[in-house]
C-alpha cells in the first residue's frame, strides 16, 4: 500500500483496539503499529485509542520515551487523532486514581463527573448529542447528532482551554467532545462505535475519514434531521448463544428461561445465525448488541471459544458497542489448563467485545461482600473492573419474582406490587438466581445491585424470569425499584412485547436502556418501529438519518 494508506496506530497494549483496527480496515487503510518513538516521529498520521486508566496509560508512555515523542509531535502540528482517553491524556492532570500528571498540551484537569450535582448516572454511556463548533473539520457530517460515549471521567471547557474546544456536549454540566487545533484533534467519544457509513447514519465512521482523508471530504454541512439533544435511550437487541444438539452455534430464545420447543424432540429453538443476526439489527439501527453465551461451551480450551469466533466476525462490520457474557468466571478446561476471570475477559476483549457481563460470578461475589462486610478484590468483578474500567463491566441479573403476604416475612427487599400474586398477595422481593435460573440464591435483587455497584460493576443489566419470552411487558415495578437504587445505568430486560413496552418502561421508571431479543428475532417489531415509537412520545433515541 502507499503511504496515503497507512495510518499509525498507538496501542499501548491495554484494551480493545480491535474495533478501531477493524474501522479502519473497513475504510481502506493499513495499520503501521507503533513500536518505538521514532515511529511516532515519522507517522504521516496517528490514532492513538487510549483505553484503560489514566495513571497505567502515563506510565507506559513516560517509560517508553512515547509520552515525549507525542508531545514533540503535536508540537509539530502533525495529524494526529487521539480517541476517549486519548483526549483525556493530553490534558495537564487527572483526578482519576491521582492527582496524576499528564502530557500537558492542554490547559485543564480531567476530574469526575459528579453524579450528586448534576442528578446523573455516572458512568456516561450511551449515545448523546454535540454542540459542535465552526471548525472542526472532521466532526462536519456529525453537527448535532449522536455519538457514542463511554466513561467516567471528562475535561471542561474553561478560559485557558477554549483555543482548543471544538465541541461540547452535555451531560449534567458541559464537558469537552472534541478539541482540534491546526492538525490536532481528539475526541472524547468513540467514533470506532458511532454507526457506520451507510447503514443507519452516516456518523462515526465519518470522523475518522474525514481525518484520515482531508482532501476527499467536501465541506458540507450535515444532512437535517430531527434536533438531537441529550442522552438518549438506548434499544439493545440481544442473542443468547448456545450450541443446539447437532452442535451448530444458534441464536436460541427461552420461554422463562426454557429454550427447548414443546415439541416431541424437545429440540433447542433456533432462530438464526448469531454473526448474521447481529449484523441485520446493527443496519436496522440497534443502539447495542449483547451476546450471552448461555450453555457453557465451558469445558473448552479458551482458545477455541465458539463465541470468541462470533465476536471476531460480528466486531469486523459491526460499528456499534458489542458486549458478551456468560461463563466469564476462573475455570479449568478440559485438558486441566486453568484460566482467570482476567485472561478469559481478556480474550473476549481483544476479540472485538466493549463490555463483558457477569451473571452467576457476581451473585457469589455479592453474596461474599455482604456476607464479610469486606472486599476481597480478588472476584472477577473487581479484577476486570480495576484492569478495564468499571464501564466495561455489565452485570446481569436474573431474579424471580417471590410473592409474600407481609414485608417482614423475608429478610431481603420487598416491594408493593402492582397486581397482585395468585393468592392474592400484595408484596414480593426478587430472587437471584445463577447457572441461567436453575438455582436460586439468598438474595434479592435490590441487595445484589447495591453490592455490585460497591464492587465496581459499571452497568446493570436486568433481566426477569417471570417474564422473559411472555411478550407482556417489562416488571415495571423491579426495574423501578432497582433503576432508583443505583447510580449506575439499568438496562431493562425480559418481556418487550410492543413499541408501547419501550416507552412505558422509559416512561415510568429511570432505566437507561431497554433491551430485548424474542420480539426482533421472530421479526414481530422491527427496531424503527420501536425508536420510531419512542420519538412520537418524545422519548430521545438515536434516530435514522436519510
Ligand atoms: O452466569 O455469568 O455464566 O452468565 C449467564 C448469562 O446467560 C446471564 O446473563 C443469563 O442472563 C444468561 N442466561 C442463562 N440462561 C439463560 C436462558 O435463557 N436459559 N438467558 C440466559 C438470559 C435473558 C435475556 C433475554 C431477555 C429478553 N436470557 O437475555 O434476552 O429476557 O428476552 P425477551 O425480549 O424475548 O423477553 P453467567
Amino acid at each position: 500500500s502507499t503511504s496515503d494508506s497507512v495510518v499509525t496506530l498507538l496501542d499501548y497494549g491495554a484494551g480493545n483496539v480491535r474495533s478501531i483496527r477493524n474501522a479502519l480496515r473497513h475504510l481502506g487503510f493499513s495499520i503501521k503499529d507503533v513500536q518505538t518513538p521514532g515511529d511516532i516521529l515519522n507517522a504521516d498520521r496517528l490514532i492513538f485509542p487510549g483505553v484503560g486508566a489514566f495513571a497505567p496509560a502515563m506510565d507506559v508512555l513516560n517509560k517508553t520515551g512515547m509520552g515525549e515523542a507525542l508531545c514533540t509531535y503535536i508540537e509539530n502540528d502533525r495529524p494526529f487523532l487521539g480517541i476517549c482517553l486519548g483526549l483525556q491524556l493530553l490534558f495537564d492532570s487527572s483526578e482519576e486514581n491521582g492527582p496524576v500528571k499528564g502530557l500537558g498540551v492542554i490547559p485543564g484537569t480531567v476530574g469526575r463527573f459528579d453524579s450528586s450535582a448534576g442528578g446523573i448516572r455516572v458512568p456516561h454511556i450511551g449515545w448523546n448529542a454535540l454542540q459542535v463548533g465552526n471548525d472542526s473539520d472532521i466532526l462536519d457530517d456529525v453537527g448535532n447528532r449522536h455519538v457514542y460515549f463511554v466513561h467516567s471521567y471528562r475535561a471542561i471547557p474553561s478560559n485557558e482551554n477554549k483555543d482548543w474546544v471544538s465541541s461540547t456536549c452535555h451531560y449534567g454540566e458541559s464537558f469537552i467532545s472534541s478539541i482540534r487545533r491546526g492538525n490536532v484533534h481528539a475526541v472524547q467519544f468513540h467514533p470506532e462505535k458511532s454507526g457506520g457509513m451507510m447503514f443507519y447514519s452516516k456518523v462515526g465512521l465519518s470522523v475518522l475519514r474525514r481525518f484520515l482523508d482531508p482532501k476527499s471530504s467536501s465541506k458540507q454541512k450535515p444532512e437535517e434531521g430531527k434536533k438531537a439533544s441529550k442522552l438518549a435511550k438506548r434499544v439493545i437487541a440481544c442473542l443468547d448463544v448456545r450450541t443446539n444438539d447437532k452442535g451448530d452455534l444458534v441464536v436460541t430464545k427461552g420461554d422463562q428461561y426454557d429454550v427447548r420447543e414443546q415439541s416431541n424432540e424437545n429440540e433447542v429453538r433456533n432462530l438464526g445465525k448469531p454473526v448474521d443476526l447481529a449484523r441485520q439489527y446493527y443496519k436496522d439501527g440497534a443502539d447495542e448488541i449483547s451476546f450471552l453465551n448461555i450453555t457453557g461451551f465451558r469445558d473448552f480450551p479458551l482458545g477455541d471459544l465458539p463465541m470468541i469466533q462470533v465476536l471476531r466476525y460480528t466486531s469486523e462490520n459491526v460499528f456499534v458497542p458489542l458486549t458478551v457474557g456468560g461463563g466469564i468466571r476462573d475455570f479449568t478446561d478440559a485438558t486441566g489448563r486453568y484460566y482467570s476471570s482476567l485472561e478469559v475477559a481478556a480474550e473476549y476483549f481483544r476479540s472485538g467485545a466493549d463490555k463483558i457481563s457477569i451473571g452467576s460470578d457476581a451473585v457469589y461475589a455479592a453474596e461474599e461482600f455482604i456476607k464479610s462486610g469486606a472486599k476481597t478484590g480478588k472476584s472477577s468483578l473487581e479484577q476486570i473492573s480495576r484492569v478495564y474500567g468499571n464501564q466495561a463491566v455489565v452485570v446481569s441479573i436474573d431474579p424471580r419474582r417471590v410473592y409474600v403476604n407481609d414485608p417482614d416475612d423475608v429478610p431481603y427487599k420487598v416491594i408493593r406490587v402492582t397486581n397482585p400474586g395468585p393468592n392474592g398477595e400484595e408484596y414480593a422481593w426478587y430472587q437471584c438466581t445463577v447457572s441461567g435460573g436453575r438455582e436460586g440464591r439468598p438474595i434479592g435483587a435490590y441487595e445484589l445491585a447495591k453490592a455490585v455497584e460497591e464492587l465496581g460493576a459499571g452497568e446493570i443489566l436486568l433481566n426477569c424470569i417471570d417474564c422473559d419470552g411472555q411478550g407482556k411487558g417489562f416488571d415495571t415495578d423491579l426495574v423501578k425499584l432497582i433503576s432508583d437504587s443505583v447510580g449506575i445505568p439499568v438496562i431493562a430486560s425480559s418481556g418487550a412485547g410492543t413499541p408501547e413496552h419501550f416507552s412505558e418502561v422509559f416512561e415510568t421508571t429511570n432505566a437507561s436502556a431497554a433491551l430485548a431479543a424474542g420480539i426482533f428475532h421472530r421479526k414481530e417489531v422491527p427496531i424503527q418501529s420501536v425508536k420510531e415509537h419512542l420519538l412520537e412520545k418524545s422519548i430521545e433515541v438515536r434516530i435514522k438519518i436519510q
